[in-house]
């Protein structure tokens, strides 16, 4: 009997991990980066939470040693449509710091901003209820330079573009202010369910 080619086999089923677009990237993990990695140490990175807090704050290497540690497991969605599944992130959740600023009553949106210069906005919602983390490990190990090391924000249910590299500091602000990419065309918020990649989306 003829059985045509395709019609056999495991039926191609979208991954249900899968969001709209993406591809499984499998063990690799691409490198983007708009710019070149830079030298820095834990013993010169510094975490800034300013804007409209109530007690705006620089936290050293040390100082986030004492912090309770939480872990990410799960999938990490870059735009340009790899996703990269059962990636193991340790760092501290943002709600830590948040809870220690404490954000305005005004306050809607953040910027976040990377030694380097790169910013990303986000709704603050989506830095709160335990989904976004300052990662400073990637599995068991201290974070690669390459792929933002000494520490990273993660914020894993956004388009990575958000997770800035290199993360210096949060801005907390009563208004959107569209980031690198976001002013480039990318969409303001990034959601990869809803396949928000561009503007517009
Ligand atoms: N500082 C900085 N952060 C950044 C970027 C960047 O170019 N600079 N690229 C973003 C994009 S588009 C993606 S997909 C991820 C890539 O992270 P990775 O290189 O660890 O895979 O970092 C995000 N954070
Ligand atoms: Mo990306």
């Amino acid at each position: 009997m003829h059985v045509t080619r395709g019609f056999t086999g495991r039926p191609r089923v979208p991954d249900p991990g899968l969001p709209p677009g993406q591809y499984d990237a499998g063990d690799t993990w691409p490198v983007l980066s708009a710019e070149v990695t830079p030298e820095s140490s834990p013993a010169d990175w510094t975490f800034r939470i300013d804007g409209l807090v109530a007690a705006p704050r620089t936290w050293t290497w040390q100082e986030v040693d004492e912090l309770p540690a939480s872990a990410y497991e799960g999938a990490i969605h870059c735009v340009t449509s790899w996703s990269k599944f059962g990636v193991r992130f340790g760092g501290v959740s943002l709600d830590v710091f948040l809870d220690a600023v404490r954000p305005a009553e005004s306050a809607t949106h953040v910027v976040a901003y990377s030694h380097t210069g790169y910013t990303t906005n986000l709704p603050l919602a989506d830095l709160t209820g335990g989904r976004a983390w300052i990662a400073r490990e990637y599995d068991g190990r201290p974070l690669d330079p390459e792929h933002g090391g000494p520490a990273r924000l993660l914020v894993p249910h956004l388009y990575f573009w958000k997770s800035a590299k290199w993360i210096a500091g949060i801005r907390v602000l009563d208004h959107d202010e569209p980031g690198f990419w976001e002013q480039n065309g990318y969409h303001d918020r990034g959601d990869p369910w809803e396949e928000q990649r561009y503007a517009g989306d």
